[in-house]
């Protein structure tokens, strides 16, 4: 019944087929995160990153309605110039398959497809949350949702500070998802090393990562893992420029009444335009340096299985 729906290609079939470690990757960071060539140039290096580091990288997105684990060169490329990719959520997917639409997964329905395919590990820049002033608008990412149920380890760089970061983590508390800091005590806020926030738990490496990890599923514990990997210190950006940037970023999507599914793209572009791409470099780094952890992590993983 799932072939009917999922396509999972050779080499990493083959790589699920042999317990070998694999790594989930999102195309919503393809196709509404990140500008065209920056956005495939990053994907396609992302992918390298992960066999460097032993495991096999898997783009996960919806092309012509049939669920896709791992893509090509021009599938990538596609999804970067196409302009026209349909965002899609966990609401989405059905009817992204009915109507045979291209369809950019977000965490949530990346997190959904990896499941589907046995992948556990998953790699990306930054997750969505509870967005500033969700007391009056209720805008929650359905990325935290999926944390609650959907058994994938995410490495991301923390919460961005266009979200209310102390609200996201009480959310997730609330939903028994770990948030784990890797090597560091304090939540990273995605562009910079520090929010002001901690984490639940320190890990110190992959392999400790790994036996807490299976730990939870082996108990039935189901759900993902927010896996919190900062920014390298030469990375990242300067505390008050990122925070400006976003302030206005926010006050201009409020005055242009911009909501529901436009507002995380429209708030990245703008970050983006008024740090003068400087905000941009620092996304594709610290997306390089989360693969790096993931691949290990999937390494350490599939060594215990
Ligand atoms: N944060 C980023 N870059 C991104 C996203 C979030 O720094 O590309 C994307 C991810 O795909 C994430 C989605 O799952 O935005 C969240 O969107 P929303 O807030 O509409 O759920
Ligand atoms: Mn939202």
């Amino acid at each position: 019944m799932l072939e009917k729906y999922l396509d999972i290609n050779p080499e990493v079939k083959k790589a699920l087929e042999e317990g070998r470690p694999v790594v989930a990757l999102e195309s919503t960071i393809i196709s509404h995160g990140m500008p065209y060539p920056q956005n495939v140039a990053t994907a396609l290096a992302v992918e390298q990153i992960i066999r460097d580091n032993g495991a096999v990288p898997a783009t996960i997105a919806i092309l012509g309605g049939v669920l896709k684990v791992g893509l090509t060169e021009a599938e990538i490329d596609h999804l970067g110039k196409a302009g026209n990719v349909i965002k899609t959520s966990r609401r989405d997917i059905p009817f992204i398959i009915a109507k045979k639409a291209d369809g950019a997964t977000t965490v949530a329905s990346t997190m959904i497809i990896a499941a589907l395919a046995g992948v556990k590990v998953f790699a990306t820049g930054g997750i969505g949350g509870v967005h500033r002033e969700a007391q009056e608008t209720f805008d929650i990412s359905a990325d935290l949702q999926e944390f609650a149920h959907t058994n994938v380890a995410v490495v991301c760089a923390g919460a961005k500070s266009i979200l209310d970061i102390g609200l996201t983590l009480e959310y997730l508390e609330t939903y028994g998802v770990p948030v784990v800091g890797f090597k560091t005590e304090e939540l990273p806020a995605f562009y910079t090393r520090k929010s002001g926030f901690g984490v639940d738990y320190k890990v110190e490496d992959e392999k400790e990562l790994a036996e807490a990890i299976k730990a939870k599923w082996d108990l039935g514990l189901n759900g993902g893992v927010v896996i919190a990997n900062p920014i390298p210190e030469q990375y990242q950006m300067d505390y008050d420029t990122i925070n400006n940037a976003i302030e206005n970023a926010l006050k201009e999507a409020k005055e242009q009444g911009i909501k529901g599914k436009e507002s995380t793209p429209f708030l990245l572009a703008k970050v983006k335009e008024i740090t003068g791409g400087a905000s941009l470099d620092s996304n594709i780094k610290l997306v390089f340096n989360n693969a790096e952890v993931a691949a290990k992590l999937a390494v350490e993983l599939a060594k215990l299985q």
